[in-house]
């Protein structure tokens, strides 16, 4: 107690009031007022734990020590910033560091590539692009304790109930030992390993493509990559199929535009209903549309929605089934457009 409390302290006696509280005294230290203390709190998520066949020793191997990150907290308020434009974004993106990087991945890992994609149905460049702006392709996967990050984001009320669930998860992955402990490591929001996947992604579409009992996203370069080419596969990947291309548009487009609201628009996330509703690639050949060079759209029988990230004035891609599943990988055409041109790079 320092010297300033126990003389208000005094005072309050001297005058022969009710001594005050000190608990409403002290100074608020508690993130999130409304919560238990974080140690009560871990009482409760413990039982849940044991209660779901976490060995309790494991338990408390993962959370010795364990406190909340408050530098979660603060990255996780954080609002994003929107003020970069398309073409910067999409330049830093597709750096020559990052494309050169690439293109040497892909003869490394020619082999462990080629099987994957065969076995997947999943073109080679989508896995490495996808690779590459996930983690600079394993280069960077996040040196953040997963249990502590998650526990932080769980406690937090926001999203909690998000939150709890990954973070269970992420301990029957350490009980079914995919992974060590000390190893256990990711971004700050909980994205594990090389393919950046939150527990229940990798629980459910997480690859032992080397046949080792683990499913490594962490170190196992070949499980990451079929880990990654699983993802799009099972959101109905076409290896016959690429994810559009950028088009460009007749000077009377614009006769076009009611015509196109009218037919809708395509339901999903926020980035899928920022796109035009699908039409047939003749429909959008008979409208003017053509490929960058000016020659005729593909003559296959492919639906594709139109997609202006940058509005009217911007650049304009076609984008075809495949994207989609990109966007189900991360819901944001800019993050889906970086992963499909930087595999143009890579044809
Ligand atoms: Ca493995």
């Amino acid at each position: 107690m320092n010297k300033t409390v126990f003389k208000s302290l005094a005072i309050v006696l001297s005058l022969g009031l009710t001594v005050p509280s000190l608990a409403q005294e002290a100074p608020k230290t508690k993130t999130f007022p409304d919560q238990p203390e974080f140690s009560e709190w871990l009482v409760d998520l413990k039982k849940e734990a044991l209660a779901q066949g976490i060995p309790e020793t494991l338990f408390d191997q993962a959370f010795d020590g364990i406190s909340l990150n408050k530098t979660v907290i603060e990255l996780d308020k954080k609002q994003p910033e929107f003020t970069v434009t398309f073409q910067d974004y999409i330049e830093k993106r597709l750096s020559n560091t990052r494309i050169d990087r690439g293109l040497a991945k892909l003869a490394s890992h020619k082999d462990r590539l080629d099987a994957v994609a065969e076995k997947y149905g999943v073109q080679k460049r989508f896995i490495t692009a996808i690779w590459g702006l996930e983690t600079n392709y394993g280069g960077f996967t996040g040196g953040m304790n997963v249990v502590r990050s998650l526990a932080t984001l769980a406690y937090d009320p926001r999203r909690s109930a998000y939150f709890r669930k990954e973070l269970l998860m992420a301990l029957q992955i350490l009980n079914e030992g995919h992974i060590d402990l000390a190893d256990f490591k990711g971004s700050w929001a909980g994205a594990m390993g090389q393919s950046q996947f939150m527990p229940t992604s990798f629980k459910a579409y997480a690859q032992d493509f080397d046949q080792d009992g683990r499913r490594d996203i962490w170190t196992t370069d070949v499980d990451a990559l079929a880990s990654i080419a699983n993802y799009l596969k099972r959101y109905k990947w076409r290896n016959d199929m690429t994810w559009g291309r950028q088009v460009t548009l007749p000077e009377n487009f614009d006769q076009y535009e009611e015509d196109i609201k009218q037919k809708g628009k395509p339901r999903g996330c926020r980035a899928e209903r920022q796109h035009s509703d699908w039409f047939t690639l003749d429909d959008w050949q008979k409208m003017g549309v053509r490929r960058l060079n000016g020659d005729d759209l593909p003559a296959v029988n492919f639906k594709a929605s139109l997609i202006r990230p940058a509005g009217k004035d911007g650049p304009a891609f076609l984008t075809y089934s495949n994207y989609r599943a990109i966007l189900r990988y991360n819901c944001s055409n800019l993050y889906a457009l970086s992963v499909s041109l930087l595999s143009d790079k890579f044809k």
